[in-house]
Order: structure tokens, then sequence, then C-alpha cells
């Protein structure tokens, strides 16, 4: 758990427990007792602590957060650092996060390799710092920067610490930083207690941030918490600001949000991890990929790669389309440099990775290859039938496909094991999900490539099995039935989807229609009315890109309700013989909501998912679900799947007669077992 060693008269510390040095309760026991020892050594004069391995410490192990937490507690250890009557130094590398930066800054000396990167992303778990931050901190750096960096949980560069005070010097890089870190605890004489400092602000301070920050969707419990917590540091002796600081991360690490956001933290892990692949199985290598079709979902697939430093090779089958696409990514690589976020060299290495041709050929020298046309199954059939053809042995055959049949792309080519679905979310450059869809025949390391490929671009990758939708969009159809059913029935769309907002998602089943486009789909016969988006897009109402379609949308498309859509979805109506009538707030829930969970439990039985925390990680990363709600799954569960079975069988009549009950949720249901296991 930790190493001790002299080096003459200064002990080194070093905290050894893979693969982060969280500070579960042996490795707070081990550092304690070495500390005491230090403490009556006479042979020690200083000391330093350090972390084994790539970082330094990634803070309280979060895994103890739902029980007990065994003593010594991560706060007294942090006070025992400072009370500390030698010098102790904290030697910073790679990450410091959380508890770890707790103890630096119990710590009475900083020094850091510049590879470090420093913060406390409690905020981010839906809890305040617990074992001091919010009170050292501030006296360190200033509340102002503490708070901002305590309140956005984002981490700080060694070099921005060191300007801003939180550290007291630069080693020469991590390889050195033991030693130097030694040297320097051999030149100090004397503790120097954060605690003992005083944090002080204008008082205004606080009253203008929370004013700044109130209307932030975001803003949640936690981040009030912090706040308070900082403005505590400001106000009270150090002995009390710590009560406070306790009593709110007590307070907030048993409630709703914190629980939601461990899940999510765990989930979205555990997500990397596929079940059943053979323990020696190796990725492939991937030097280059072939992505074709350079329409918006080609040209934002291949900008992942790209900006991961893969060389691209884009095809097209008409020069002007290709131009386009080619156009478009440029522009939105010089779209990111105009807000800072890329220097022109940066887009100028990216697009010079980028080879567009309209020579199918060229896709043999690809590793990796990415079909992204559009949704038509007799087109990817030729296409994978093409790539048989040409791609290289061994090269993965991957295609988009939002909904469609992976095996049957796979049965064109005489080698399904090569062949997998990497589904990216719109737009593709910028949404972390990806789902990887394993086929019948998928071999064990193709598989392992899509999610080591997903993972080395910068995405969340989920493994699904082949179904229509795979997981996230199947879960959208039930919903949307319902929706629309309930626009029939009587319910306005702003009421619909208001029970979807309400709970925080960024919008409800109509707008995201709007979204997409009303008119995915239809037949394109205007006299042809079966349904109410057959009546909305007879009237040009295709979604946002009309500029109307559930509703009415402005410039910068923005939602207003839509009395034209009213008309016609009241024509609509009475030519159907429907009586309109209330519908509550619960029944939409049921018919929204309830259906995709009894949908995703199905999408479990079924082994479409692995598990349940994935699907929630799909929702996450995919379509926008709150993370402090954690997902429909762990909702549902939070909730009680009793109430939710219960709820749609109350409302099972108008759920439609394709509906059923999955049996998987009715069990669970019964015997209070969760779907999350
Ligand atoms: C805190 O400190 C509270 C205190 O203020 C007060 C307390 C009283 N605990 O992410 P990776 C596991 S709150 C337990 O893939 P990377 C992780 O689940 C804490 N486990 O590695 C995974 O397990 P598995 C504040 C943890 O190199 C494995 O380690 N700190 C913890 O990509 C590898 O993780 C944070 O919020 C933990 N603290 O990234 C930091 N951290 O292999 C949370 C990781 O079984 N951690 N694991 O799937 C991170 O941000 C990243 O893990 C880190 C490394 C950047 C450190």
């Amino acid at each position: 758990m930790i190493e001790t060693n002299l080096h003459d008269n200064v002990l080194e510390i070093v905290i050894t427990n893979p693969p982060v040095n969280a500070l579960g309760a042996d490795v707070r026991c081990a550092l304690a007792a070495a500390l005491a020892d230090a403490q009556t050594n006479d042979a020690v004069k200083a000391i330093v602590i350090r972390g084994a391995g790539k970082i330094f410490s990634g803070g309280a192990d979060i895994t103890e957060f739902d029980g007990t937490m065994a003593e010594p507690g991560l706060p007294e250890l942090v006070n025992m650092v400072e009370a500390c009557t030698k010098p102790v130094v904290a030697a910073i590398h790679g990450s410091v996060l959380g508890g770890g930066l707790e103890i630096s800054l119990g710590s009475h000396y900083r020094i850091a390799a510049p590879d470090a990167e420093l913060g406390l992303p409690e905020v981010l778990l839906g809890i305040v710092p617990g074992a001091g931050g919010t009170q050292r901190l501030p006296r360190l750096i200033g509340a102002e920067a503490a708070l901002n960096m305590i309140v956005s949980g984002s981490p700080v560069s060694a070099t921005k610490a060191e300007k801003m005070g939180l550290v007291d010097r630069l080693a020469t890089d991590a390889a050195s930083l033991p030693g130097e870190a030694i040297a320097y605890a051999r030149t100090l004489d004397a503790p120097r207690r954060t605690g003992e400092r005083d944090a002080t602000v204008d008082p205004a301070f606080f009253e203008k941030f929370l004013a700044d920050n109130a209307g932030k969707k975001a803003y949640l419990d936690a981040q009030k918490g912090c706040v308070e917590a900082v403005r505590a540091a400001t106000e009270l002796p150090l002995d009390e600001g710590l009560v406070k600081e306790a009593a709110l991360f007590t307070q907030l690490v048993s409630g709703e949000q914190s629980k939601a956001l461990r899940h999510i933290f765990f989930a979205e892990r555990k997500a990397a991890k596929v079940d059943g692949l053979p323990k020696d199985t190796q990725p492939r290598s991937i030097a280059r990929v072939g992505v074709i079709g350079a329409g918006t979902m080609g040209g934002g697939i291949s900008m992942n790669f790209l900006s991961a430093g893969i060389p691209v090779t884009i095809v097209e089958t008409q020069q002007e389309a290709l131009d386009r696409g080619t156009g478009i990514v440029r522009k939105n690589y010089e779209a990111t440099a105009a807000k800072g976020r890329l220097t022109p060299e940066q887009v100028e290495t990216a697009m010079s990775l980028l080879a567009p041709t309209l020579d199918f050929e060229a896709l043999s020298e690809c590793d990796l290859i990415i079909e992204a046309v559009y949704e038509n199954m007799d087109l990817k059939k030729e296409i994978f039938g093409r790539l048989d053809t040409i791609a290289k042995p061994g090269a993965i055959l991957a295609s988009n496909t939002s909904f469609l049949d992976i095996d049957e792309m796979a049965a064109a080519t005489k080698r399904p094991q090569d062949v997998l679905g990497l589904h990216f979310f719109s737009p593709a450059n910028i949404m972390k999900l990806v789902e990887v869809v394993r086929g019948a025949q998928t071999a064990p390391d193709v598989l392992a490539t899509g999610m080591a490929i997903a993972r080395r671009i910068g995405k969340v990758p989920v493994v699904s099995g082949v179904c229509y939708g795979f997981i996230g969009n199947r879960m959208l159809n039930p919903r949307l039935d319902g929706a629309i059913d309930m626009l029939v029935e009587g319910a306005t769309p702003e009421q619909v989807d208001r029970v979807s907002t309400e709970l925080g998602l960024p919008m409800g089943p109509l707008q995201m229609l709007d979204l997409a486009g009303v008119d995915i789909g239809w037949h394109r016969d205007p006299t042809r009315i079966e349904s109410v988006r057959d009546a909305l897009n007879a009237a040009g109402r295709w979604g946002q890109k009309a500029k109307a379609g559930f509703y009415d949308y402005d410039e910068r498309r923005r939602p207003a309700p839509s009395p034209a859509a009213a008309e016609i979805i009241d024509g609509f109506r009475a030519q159907a013989g429907v009586t309109p009538r209330e519908i509550s707030a619960e029944e939409i829930a049921v018919r929204t909501l309830y259906v995709m969970v009894n949908e995703g439990a199905k999408i479990l039985e079924e082994d479409i998912a692995q598990r349940a925390s994935d699907i929630d990680v799909v929702w996450n990363y995919g379509y926008g679900w709150p993370r402090h709600k954690g997902g429909p799954m762990f909702w549902a569960d939070q909730m009680g799947l009793d109430k939710i079975v219960d709820a749609l069988r109350r409302y099972a009549d108008r759920l439609g007669p394709d509906f059923s009950l999955s049996p998987l949720l009715v069990r669970c249901a019964e015997q209070g077992a969760p779907l999350d296991k």
C-alpha cells in the first residue's frame, strides 16, 4: 500500500496502490502509521510523499462512499499531515485529484512535475471535497480562484498551478521529481501550514457568483454546497470550517444526485469491458482508416481520426460531393480554431492527413473501413460486397448504420468475422458515444479493436448486439409512438415534451423528431394522410430544417408552440373521429419514459446490452440523459420497478397492440431486485 525509503534524513513515503493510488482504508492506515513513526524518529528531518506509477493519486476510494468509511478518515489523515512537526513535501506527478490534492494541501510544500494536473473533481461526483480541500485551497490561492476550480471540477496544469501559488516549484520532469523533491526537502527547516493562513475575499463575491450561476442548467446541489463551504473558509477558523465541510459532504454523499453521478462514473468504465472475450485477445493495429461517404456523418467520423493523428482516406462517387464534404471538415476545424481551441498549424496538420478520392480502390490501404452512406440495405450490401474484393486481408469492415442488420451486411462478404458496426452519433465529431455492434460472427479481436479505436479517438464505446436500432434508437421507438398517439388523443406537443425536459433531458420526443426530420421515412405523397406525421409533412412541416414541425422555429432554431401545427393536429384528430381528452403528466411519463425502461429491460434479456449500466451510458452520451439522474435504468431502479410495472399495467390498454411487458422487468419488480446488478 505504501513504501518507505530513508534517504539520509529525508523519509520518502510512496503511495503504491495501483491503478490510481486511491486512498482506501489500507492506504490511509499505512500512511498514518508511517507519519506517526516519522514524528518520533530522530533520524527523520523531513518527509516527502509521492505516488508510485503514473500518477500521484486519483483521490479517495469512491467505492467506499456507499458505506461508512473506516478509520482513519481522509480528513483526519490530512490534518495529521498538516500537524506534522517536520516539513512535509508533496511531490506531484500525473494526476493529483480530490483527496490526493487534499493530502498535498495538507503538506507544507509542493513540488510538481511539469506533466502534473491538479484538481478537485468531487463536484462531478455530486459532492464537495471532504478532506479539507474547500478550506485549504482558498487559504492558499484565494477564495475566488479556489471556488472556480472547485465548482468546475476542472484540473489545472502544473505551470498554471505554479502561477496560482498552488505549487511552490516545478521539477525538471517526472523522472527527476523524486530526487529533486528529496533535495528540496533537505533545504527546509520548518513546517508551513496552509490551515494557519486566512482566506479573505470581498464578501459580495459569493452573492455575485451565485447570481451569475443561478440560471445554469447543470447547477446542482454539490455546486451550491461548494459555494457554502468556500464561503465558510473565509468566515470561520479552520476547525469550524472543516466541520461545515464535513456536514456538507455527509449530506451530499448520501443524496440522489451523488449516487447517480457515481453510478455513471463506474458505468462508463464498466462499459469499456467486453464480457466473454478470450483473455489473450489483442486488438488489430490501425494505421489508416477509410471512410465511405463524405456527407455529414462521413465527414464528422473522419474528423475524429484526423484529430487523433490517424490518416483517413475518404471516398465519394461524385467530385462535387467530395469537395463539399472536405470543405465542411475544413470549415469545422477553422471554426474551432477561431474559438482558440486549435492552432492554425493543428488545423493544417489534421487536414494534411485527409486523402479525398473518387477511387474506391484506394481503400485497399486501409486497416479499418467505415461505411457512412445513407440507410439503404441494398446499397450497403453492394458496398460490403465490393469492399470484400478490395480490402486487404485482416482489414476491419464497419458500418455506421443506426438501425440496420450488421449480419446481413456481413453475409455480403466472405469475411463476416471482420465485420462489425460502429454507430457514431450526430454530430459525429462531437458526440462521445459509439455503439460498437457485435455481429453473430464478429471475431473477438475485431470487437476488441472496435472498442480500442473508439477509445483512442476519445469516444465512449458501448457494445451492442444486433437488433433494429441497437440499444439507443430501439428505445426511442416506443416513446415516439406513445408521444404521437397522445397528440391524437388530445395532448399538445408542449405537454408531451415537458415531461422529458422536466426530468432534465435536453428535449422531448417531439422536439427530437423535429431535429431529426419529421419527414424521415415519409412516403412523399401529400395526398396520402394516414398519420399526424403525414399531415404535418403534407403541409411542409418537416421539422427544424423547414423552421416548422411540431413547433415553429426562429432563426436560431428555438422552438415556440405552433398554432399552425395545433390546427393540423386538431384536423387530423377530427377526421379520425377521436374526441380529445385531458392527458395527465403521469400518463405521459408512462407512455414516453416507462415504456423506454420496459424496452431497455427487453434489450437486457435478449443480451443486446451486456449490462443495465451500459444502457445508461448510451443514454448519457448519446441522448443527453442528465448525469445526475444516472440513466434510464438507474432512474427506474431508484424509483422502484414495482411502481413502473404497476403503472404500465394500469395503462396497458393505451400502449398499443404491440406492447408487452418485459418478463425480466416483471421478475425484478416482484423480487425487489434492481435491473443494474
Ligand atoms: C474524493 O477524493 C473525496 C474527498 O474529497 C473526500 C473524502 C472524504 N476510487 O479512469 P480509469 C478505478 S472523491 C476508486 O480507467 P485512467 C476505475 O474505476 C474522488 N476507484 O483510469 C478503474 O477501475 P477498473 C475524487 C477508482 O488512467 C481504474 O481505477 N477523484 C478511482 O483513464 C482505472 O480508472 C476523482 O473523481 C477512485 N478515486 O484515469 C478522480 N479512480 O479498472 C476519479 C479510478 O476496475 N478518477 N478508479 O474499471 C479519474 O478521474 C481517473 O480514474 C484518473 C485515471 C484520471 C485518476
